[in-house]
């Protein structure tokens, strides 16, 4: 890799941040639209010091164990669950996210599915595209109300909070979040939210949107059970990860119309979705796009960069996870 040290980019990132890393690294870069294998993405880590992942490369103790000059991964993503951060740690790897940049432009999209799915924007869609649209009636396409509505959160951190914000400020809604720490005074008034049990939260929501990381904590948070404690004229929004909803009950309790609708940006498997999805009309279905404006996935890319940059040239790193590793 030559003199300067080498960066590795798992997947295509525009040419300014390719740009922006080469000022310092020698950079190689995936640029193929597949995620690499672990084998592959050790294969190309080979005697390189850093890497720019996605929510889709697995960082584990094999990986690093088969790349032992990597000194930081940078996960172009906020969420991180595709770091084993116990492996990291004890491997003295520095590990980074990009918190921040996307926050208001999730929490958009999270509006952008909830309207979508509370006034069955697509459904209605594909009725108009299929040609038939040669009836009329009172209650076709009758959805649910959003504004003044109950608007239930659950994980309130930045993006929650945000979401927060757009639903009592901009929607009148009353909201209420669940979380495993309670905000203090002055931000829950600032959300206009309040604090509920997860019971309560599941009962009153009349939109449920989900918000929190994934963990094998978090994992089938939503499943059957707590369906069956929703009304069922609520609609639940999933843009936080997949897992965290059990996919099959889910779709199983869309059909049945134990709730509403659903509005899903993440699945189990992704880039897989479960096929029972696919068939029930009441859902709406994104492919991971919450963060999708090019002025954010920009910035998303150039924070995981600089974060990069900083650690190597002077040992502290912009947005660390662990940020009691340091170098040597
Ligand atoms: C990313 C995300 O687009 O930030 C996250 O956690 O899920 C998305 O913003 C995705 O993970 C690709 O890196």
């Amino acid at each position: 890799t030559g003199s300067r040290p080498g960066i590795f980019i798992a997947r295509k990132v525009f040419p300014e941040v390719v740009a922006r890393l080469g000022e310092h690294f020698d950079v190689e870069m995936n640029d193929t639209d597949h995620v690499l294998s672990p084998e592959q993405l050790a294969q190309r880590l080979q005697g390189r010091v850093g890497v720019l992942t996605t929510g889709s490369e697995r960082v584990d103790a094999a990986l690093l164990a088969a790349c032992p000059e990597l000194k930081i991964v940078a996960n172009i993503a906020v969420g991180y669950n595709n770091f084993d951060m116990a492996a990291i740690n004890a491997a003295g790897v520095l590990a980074t996210n990009t918190p921040d940049v996307l926050t208001e432009t999730t929490a958009d999209f999270g509006f952008a599915l909830l309207m979508a799915t509370a006034r069955r924007l697509t459904e209605s869609e594909h009725f108009l595209r299929a040609g038939q649209w040669n009836r009329w009636s009172l209650d076709m396409f009758a959805g649910a109300e959003v504004h003044g509505s109950t608007l239930g959160i659950l994980g309130m951190g930045r993006i929650g909070q945000a979401i927060a914000r757009r639903g009592a400020h901009g929607f009148g809604m009353n909201v209420i979040y669940h979380n495993r720490s309670r905000l203090d005074g002055a931000l829950e008034a600032e959300c206009k939210a309040r604090y509920v049990d997860k019971a309560e939260l599941l009962r009153c929501a009349d939109h449920l949107m989900l918000v929190l990381p994934y963990s094998p904590e978090s994992h089938h948070s939503i499943g059957a059970a707590e369906i069956a404690q929703m009304k069922p004229s609520a609609t639940l929004i999933n843009i936080a990860r997949g897992g965290i909803v059990d996919d099959a009950a889910l779709a199983h309790a869309l059909r049945e119309k134990r709730i509403a609708a659903a509005g899903l940006d993440v699945f189990e498997g992704e880039p897989k979705v479960h096929p029972d999805l696919l068939t029930v009309p009441n859902v709406v279905l994104t492919p991971h796009i919450a963060s999708a404006t090019l002025g954010t996935r920009m910035a998303m890319a150039m924070l995981a960069a600089d974060n990069v940059i900083a650690y190597l040239t002077q040992g502290k790193a912009l947005t660390p996870l662990n940020p009691e590793v340091t170098r040597e």
